[in-house]
């Protein structure tokens, strides 16, 4: 049984998630997914690691659907609630999914698709008695969920993690961040990222602390709730900092007053998926009385470098490798670097996934010999903290925490008919990290609100362009691949 199940029962009373007005404790979680688990094995012994996609708001629900897969023997797959139906159906084709779980208001956007392939939905609300069997015993080394990611390949990747992967993630941010059942923490983030899904849910419930649902970021709701006192841990990407700064500016004197004093009295305040800009963490050490602790990850590893709980938080850092989690940098070449050289950073440890679902080839790739995972990022060591430079791909952007890949709209954007060629890039930008930006060549007139709209049937809305530019050509190489270092300074004229 999954370590975070069979801890649970260590805590039962105690209350581990408060969601829409209601508390729910650890047994009610207990009860809920194992009823669940009943449902989804319909009388089999083991669903013996076979996917069961979910489309379920943040909350009780949601927990329960993630921990009866497991109890059942099944591979999570978490959809992202506000994706297309064309990125839904991906996923669930690319998984091989055969049953789906849905919140009732998600019904509708995927009852067609279930019943045309088969999938066997189930509505959250109404689960059927079913057969009470002896739940499955899942050995660590099964796979636990995937979680798609975007990357140099145009499609996203589906991220296959073991029971031990996920483990080993909580337990070191267990021990480096130094959770307990005192800790009560509120999740605003999505649902099908490491980020939320390992760092705030898992890692909260492993523990026995208490988990506030925010079901939709919102500034003023969330200043609430620090309001009422209870919760002491937050955790987010930097735009969600950005975000709450900007909306702290514009209130009244007594309530930022009130939000200062109820936000000092936190254990912790975490910040990472993207890079901190040193403003945001000034402006929010200004309003919090904290300094950030800024951290490293990916969906494939978890998190692997972090600044210290006690110690040295430095700005513009993002510390030492996490305990049990080997890091090192290498050149062009794999050769290991020394201090003060930059690098790409590559990880191996327990927390490391197993592979790419059904990807072979790029999961060969993605690891150097040794078995050290090839992160894509660079980084330098500098007096004894990693500093984080940026990415060895130009085709990966990273926007409002999301990680974005410019070929997957770039292959898109080429289907629209006005648009003979492109090229995306990212550009810099204090609120979101990145913009999503197109170069398009066209001779046609176009309608730019018009191709937003029909970009946002086909991708996610966080991947459609925010600027646009037309131009005569793309700027090429001698192999005719467009360059985009020299596209990116385009915008600026
Ligand atoms: C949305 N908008 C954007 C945008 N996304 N504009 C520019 N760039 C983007 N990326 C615009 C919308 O069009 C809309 O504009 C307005 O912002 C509000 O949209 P929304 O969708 O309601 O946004 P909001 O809910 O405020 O979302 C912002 C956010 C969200 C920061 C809360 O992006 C988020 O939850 N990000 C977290 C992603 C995450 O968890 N990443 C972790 C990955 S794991 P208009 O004009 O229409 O109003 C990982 C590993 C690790 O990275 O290390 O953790
Ligand atoms: P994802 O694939 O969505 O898990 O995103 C992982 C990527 O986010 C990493 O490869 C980094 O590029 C980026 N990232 C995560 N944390 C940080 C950070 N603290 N600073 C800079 N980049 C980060």
């Amino acid at each position: 049984m999954p370590s975070i199940i069979r801890k649970a029962a260590e805590h039962s009373e105690r209350i581990a998630i408060h969601d829409e007005g209601l508390s729910y404790t650890y047994s009610d979680l207990l009860e809920a997914s194992r009823d669940l688990a009943y449902e989804l094995l319909t009388g089999q012994d083991d669903l013996r690691g076979s996917c069961v996609a979910f489309m379920v708001d943040p909350g009780f629900g949601y927990v329960s659907v993630q921990w009866a897969i497991w109890r059942a023997g099944g591979i999570c797959v978490p959809l992202c609630l506000t994706h297309p139906l064309p990125s839904l159906t991906y996923v669930l084709e690319d998984t091989r999914s055969d049953v789906l779980v849905v919140s009732p208001r998600f019904e509708t956007l995927l009852a067609d698709h279930a019943r045309t392939n088969n999938l066997r939905l189930i509505v959250l609300g109404r689960e059927h008695p079913t057969r009470v069997v002896a739940l499955p015993e899942v050995a660590a080394e099964r796979d636990a969920m995937i979680l798609y990611t975007s990357g140099t390949t145009s499609k996203p990747k589906g991220v296959v993690l073991t029971h031990e992967n996920l483990e080993a993630q909580i337990t070191t941010l267990t021990d480096a961040w130094g959770w307990s059942a005192m800790d009560h923490i509120v999740n605003v983030l999505p649902l099908h990222h490491i980020h939320g899904i390992v760092n705030v849910v898992s890692c909260s419930l492993s523990n026995g602390a208490t988990l506030t649902f925010l079901r939709q970021f919102s500034a003023d709701r969330l200043f609430d709730i620090f309001l009422e006192g209870r919760v002491n841990v937050f955790m987010a990407v930097p735009t969600i900092y950005f975000k709450l700064i900007a909306h702290w500016n514009l209130l009244p004197a007594d309530r930022q007053a009130a939000i200062h004093d109820a936000l000092s009295a936190f254990r912790l305040l975490v910040c990472g998926s993207a890079a901190l800009p040193v403003s945001v963490m000034e402006d929010w050490r200004r309003i919090s009385g904290h300094t950030l602790l800024e951290r490293y990850g990916m969906t494939e590893i978890g998190m692997a470098i972090s600044n210290p709980l006690d110690g040295e938080r430095r700005a513009g850092a993002v510390g030492l490798p996490l305990p049990g989690v080997s890091v090192r940098l290498v050149d062009e070449q794999g050769m290991e670097l020394a201090p003060g050289e930059p690098g790409e950073i590559q990880v191996r440890g327990h927390n490391v996934f197993r592979c790419y679902h059904n990807r072979p080839e790029a999961t060969e790739e993605a690891f150097a010999p040794g078995g050290w995972f090839r992160t894509g990022d660079m980084a330098v060591l500098e007096d004894g903290y990693y500093r984080i430079m940026g990415r060895t791909s130009v085709d990966i952007i990273k926007s409002g925490g999301y990680k974005i890949s410019a070929l997957e709209i770039e292959e898109v954007l080429r289907e629209h008919p006005s648009i003979e060629d492109c090229a995306i890039v990212g550009l810099p930008d204090e609120e979101w990290g990145e913009l999503v930006a197109a170069a398009v060549v066209s001779n046609a007139d176009i309608d730019f609100t018009a191709l937003t709209a029909w970009l946002r049937d086909r991708i996610p809305a966080y991947r459609v362009p925010r600027r646009y530019l037309r131009v005569d050509q793309l700027p090429r190489n001698a192999m005719g691949k467009v360059m985009k270092p020299e596209v990116r300074p385009l915008f600026g004229a």
